[in-house]
């Protein structure tokens, strides 16, 4: 036992060693890295330096057959080289292939060749990312200002190199279990009796539901942390009736805080000095959906602890879950670009008959919302230092986060409150999820989002998923099909869509039997899904992993970007193309295919190791379990509250003795360490015939 420990140590030791830690100017701490790491005295080793006008470039010549993985909420594949990418957290509801920020903010990469090496720009404004798009050859990194840290990461191979870095940066935010249950949201939600309904037509229709989300539409005129009495009466009472269904309701709370002589947030915001100031020491004001609003410092602590404190009311109400919105800080307008604008428009003279003086203008407009400008002329007071918001920009959101978490373990230290964010920071990963915003329903965000998850969970971001079905644009009933066939893996589970688009309930697109059928399977696999998130989160793993890191060897398998595995027993391959009957697939080892068609319903085939055609109909979902592994379901249920976990059907690959160690919990306290929340199956040879044992029932056993 004692030597069991001493190598244990000696490898962490090892691993540790190889992270070098090289600091340049004087950075601010951002709060991402959480491992203290010595700065490193030795020369930056693999990124040749440039210094320009008072900026560092750095340079990485990269191999023909490199992979670069990382960039978490980031346009493209999984393998990011080819494009530009600039980390700046920005409100992008438009994700063409062309888009260079999104909503997040992860500068992790890891390059994977020959040589594999790690690199985390811990720098709280931005930063830009050329990867082999300038000179296809060549990485390039340049952090826009001159204060920032880097971390070279060494490792065996990517995979190990992603784990170290999540030690670094420290253990992800655990989710209650009722979060992965499955969730519907639309905005324009209006009133109970609309909630009641969107309820009801699940329940009626057999598919399971666990929460349903409140748009910025149950708030009173927008304003944070209130609730309108008009169309919520008794908002606590609806609450409850709610939960007595298996129902927990989502509130939205968003960033800006409407300016309104009286409101209690702006009163007291202005008068402790609580918002964002612009040089002349008056309130930043901008425009967002309660009109003029002021920015809580999210980077002072009193703003946070205050911001933080006023979610207790809604708790107090018997909400169990928040999203944090708008908070890039996203900004529609400002006075002074209106002003600009203003002036173009008048000066813009008809009879000049110059085109490109349109365009100018027509840009000036287009350009209103998240102006550069804009983001240059506010300041933080990061508790008693003065930062203009463009220096930390990339922290606002994390700080937001923050400021909700912390209040959390102060309003309900020992229970888990579901909270998620649309604008993150590595080190954000620790206080909530991320949604990954505004996508479209498009097959292609469909891909997107697929190909995005396993990067995600390489910046620690676990608790994630995209708006089911795309949040802009008119969805189709094949697309949300398709799409809920990948989300019934994803921990965040939600079907959301904007205002103004064809509705996209799973009742409004048909008949509901297929989705009953699709969302059924979700719930017969939440005991593995739960397992193996809990187990990621506890051991700083990942749930979704690219084909590579389990099959390194495997020249082919490291191209594969749209299937992956998911947890230790099976991978996915989801059908993201329209009116398809199957697709290609590879796999790198035999396996066993099973496709659902309901939970209980399933058709079965071993395949060899290669390249396969599957067949799936819309109403199908294919999943692969590997060989020696087992797969655990439970029956399905209407929501988490009813799940049943004393029965398992076992569905296994296998010609040994295998083990599968389910992770189990009460799903909502914080009591991650007990020993009983482990739960072994084993299939062992008894006289020749495999047969089961487990300290749980086991209902059925289906061996191939
Ligand atoms: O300007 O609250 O990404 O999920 O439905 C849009 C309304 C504001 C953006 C979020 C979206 C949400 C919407 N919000």
């Amino acid at each position: 036992m004692k030597s069991f420990f001493a190598e244990k140590y000696k490898e962490h030791e090892r691993r540790f060693n190889m992270i070098k830690k090289f600091v340049y100017g004087s950075p601010i701490d951002t709060g991402a890295v959480v491992m203290p790491v010595e700065q490193s005295q030795d020369p930056l080793q693999y990124l040749s330096e440039i210094e320009m006008n008072d900026k560092m470039i750095f340079n990485y010549a990269m191999e023909n057959d490199d992979i670069v993985y990382g960039l978490g909420e980031a346009n493209g594949g999984l393998n990011k080289r080819g494009a530009v990418y600039r980390s700046f957290c920005t409100d992008e509801p438009n994700q063409t292939e062309d888009k260079a920020s999104f909503y997040g903010a992860h500068n992790f990469i890891v390059i994977s060749g020959m040589i594999n090496v790690g690199f985390f720009i811990d720098c709280a404004s931005e930063v830009k990312f050329d990867i082999g798009y300038t000179a296809s050859g060549m990485l390039n990194i340049e952090p826009s200002c001159p204060d920032f840290t880097i971390y070279v990461i060494e490792g065996k191979g990517a995979y190990d190199i992603v784990k170290q870095f999540r030690e670094l940066i420290g253990r992800s935010y655990i989710a209650p279990l009722w979060a992965f249950g499955y969730q519907q949201s639309r905005w324009s939600y209006m009133n109970e009796d609309e909630i009641r309904e969107v309820v009801k037509k699940h329940r009626e229709a057999g598919i399971p539901l666990d929460a349903v989300y409140l748009d910025i539409d149950y708030m009173e005129d927008y304003k944070d942390f209130t609730v309108s009495e008009e169309r919520f009466p008794d908002f606590p009472g609806f609450v409850n009736e709610m939960k007595e269904q298996g129902i927990r309701l989502v509130p939205i709370i968003d960033a800006g805080v409407k300016i309104e002589d009286g409101y209690e947030m702006y009163e007291e915001g202005r008068q402790y000095q609580l918002f964002c100031k612009k040089s002349d020491g008056t309130d930043f004001v901008a425009g967002v959906w309660p009109g003029k609003t002021h920015f809580p410092d999210f980077m002072n602590t009193g703003a946070r602890m205050w911001f933080g404190s006023k979610y207790k009311s809604l708790i107090d109400s018997g909400i169990e879950g928040f999203w944090n919105d708008m908070n890039e800080p996203a900004m529609f307008y400002t006075e002074e670009g209106i002003a600009e604008a203003k002036e173009y428009v008048r000066s813009f003279d008809f009879d000049t008959n110059d085109p490109g003086k349109f365009f100018e203008l027509k840009d000036k407009l287009m350009g209103l919302s998240n102006r550069q400008k804009d983001y240059e002329s506010f300041y933080h007071n990061m508790d008693g230092r003065i930062v203009r918001h463009d220096q930390v920009h990339n922290l606002y959101g994390a700080y937001m986060t923050r400021a909700a978490a912390d209040a959390f373990e102060q309003i309900a230290p020992d229970k888990r409150i579901l909270l998620f964010s649309r604008a993150s920071y590595i080190g954000s990963h620790r206080s909530g999820g991320i949604w990954t915003g505004d996508n479209q329903s498009w097959w292609s965000h469909l891909t997107m989002n697929i190909k995005m998850m396993p990067s995600l969970n390489m910046c620690g971001y676990i608790y994630s998923g995209a708006d089911l079905g795309g949040f802009g644009c008119n969805c189709t009933r094949e697309l949300l099909m398709r799409w809920l066939g990948f989300g019934i893996f994803t921990p965040l589970m939600r079907n959301h869509s904007a205002i103004g688009t064809r509705r996209q309930e799973c009742y409004s697109l048909g008949n509901t039997e297929d989705f009953r059928s699709i969302i059924s399977i979700r719930y017969s696999l939440i005991p593995y899904l739960y397992s193996e998130y809990m187990k990621a989160c506890l051991n700083n793993d990942m749930l979704f992993k690219p084909l590579a890191f389990e099959y390194p060897s495997d020249n082919f398998a490291r191209t594969v970007e749209d299937q992956l595995m998911v947890g230790e027993s099976i991978m996915i391959a989801p059908i993201h193309e329209a009116n398809a009957i199957g697709r290609y697939v590879y796999l790198p080892e035999d396996m066993l295919l099973v496709v659902f068609k309901s939970s209980s319903v399933r058709r079965y085939q071993i395949m060899k190791k290669g390249m396969h055609y599957i067949t799936a109909a819309v109403n199908e979902v294919p999943l692969f379990i590997r060989r020696n592994k087992l797969l655990p379901l439970c029956r399905t249920s209407e929501c988490t509250d009813k799940m049943d976990t004393s029965m398992f059907e076992i569905i296994a690959f296998t010609d040994d003795n295998i083990e599968y160690t389910m992770y189990e919990d009460d799903g909502i306290s914080k009591n991650y360490d007990s020993p009983e929340n482990y739960v072994s199956f084993e299939i062992k040879d008894v006289d020749g015939v495999l047969g089961a044992v487990s300290s749980k029932t086991i209902v059925k056993l289906s061996l191939f």
